[in-house]
């Protein structure tokens, strides 16, 4: 029987790749491929500085891309972590999953690869990012780029590297009128990361993680706090055992809050959607303001051609311990 079309992304610009990924499905393509067509959308986009073109960079000026597609029918999966030079990042992914006996790709040898599938090669600065770049750099002595003081534990925050719209990774969810799911993430990460970073984006389980059978999430916020939590398997996880996606998020960001001290808890910017295969979604996230007070938590979502765009439902420190009591 024919399913309703759902297309999920995260953030307030997702509502574009949420209006073409929903289209895509619309028009009768897979999950697989209204994910990649999203994914593009937002990485060839120079205004999204923290996705693909336009993305700000390493602490040496570079931009590194991580970038990752998964399928729900089979679990086929493919990957790449610090990708430089490359647009369309999740393009690269989906031929590592499709071409190669592989997962993921990274560094200079997925650049290689990228080149070897016809990726050209492609300076992803633009005048504003590279101005950015500059601005900051002025700020930072040589020490401080080569080794950022991130503290004795990882329970220490890191030394406040960046502006408020450091990072926002591009997080897809769709499910088709076949009832497949696919999911997908695409960021440049970090901004002013240290080189060779790779961050949850591109890991599966963490950034996302999709299976048929139960459902499909992708993340977006502090990658290093988010990977160790693996927290896209835990939602489909809790999913499986009956919690709604929106139950499902929050549960997850609870778990990740309760390992944290509670005075670092605004520190944790960290935000879930997910999909339930019968076409049920949700998200959540740890804070309203994310990494900056004035900056929602938003996400789109798409279940006709124009996209609805989501707030709401904040696992604060509060709502855990009320939700814990
Ligand atoms: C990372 N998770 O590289 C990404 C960044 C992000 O909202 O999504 N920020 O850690």
């Amino acid at each position: 029987m024919p399913v309703e079309p759902v297309f999920l992304a995260t953030w307030r610009f997702g509502v574009d790749a949420a209006r073409v990924g929903w289209k895509a499905l619309h028009d009768g393509h897979s999950a697989l491929d209204a994910i990649e067509a999203a994914g593009n959308l937002t990485e060839e986009d120079p205004a999204v500085n923290s996705v693909g073109y336009g993305g700000l960079p390493n602490a040496a000026g570079e931009v590194e891309l991580d970038a990752a597609i998964m399928n729900g029918a089979d679990h086929a999966a493919g990957s790449v972590g610090g990708l430089c030079r490359t647009r369309r990042p999740i393009s690269v992914a989906r031929r590592v999953m499709e071409k190669t006996p592989h997962v993921m790709l990274v560094g200079d040898n997925a650049m290689l690869f990228a080149r070897k599938e016809g990726f050209p090669e492609a300076n992803l600065l633009t005048d504003e990012s590279r101005q950015r770049y500059e601005e900051w750099r002025k700020t930072q002595t040589d020490s401080d780029v080569a080794h950022f003081d991130l503290g004795p534990t990882s329970h220490v925050p890191p030394k406040p590297l960046a502006t408020p719209d450091d990072h926002d990774t591009i997080g897809l969810c769709a499910l088709d009128a076949h009832g497949n799911l696919a999911v997908g993430c695409t960021t440049s990460g970090m901004a002013w990361k240290v080189p060779g970073r790779v961050g949850d984006s591109p890991i599966i389980g963490s950034g996302l993680y999709v299976d048929n059978e139960i459902g499909g999430a992708a993340g977006t916020g502090h990658g290093d706090e988010m990977m160790k939590a693996c927290v896209s398997y835990r939602v489909v996880m809790l999913m499986e055992r009956g919690l709604t996606p929106t139950e499902a998020c929050v549960e997850t960001l609870r778990y990740l809050l309760r390992k944290r001290p509670p005075k670092l808890h605004n520190h944790y910017g960290a935000a879930l959607i997910a999909i339930r295969k019968d076409g049920l979604y949700g998200g959540a996230s740890t804070y309203s303001g994310f990494h900056a007070p004035d900056r929602l938590w938003q996400w789109a979502s798409a279940t006709s051609e124009e996209p609805v765009l989501n707030e709401g439902c904040y696992v604060t420190r509060e709502t855990t311990l009320k939700m814990l009591g």
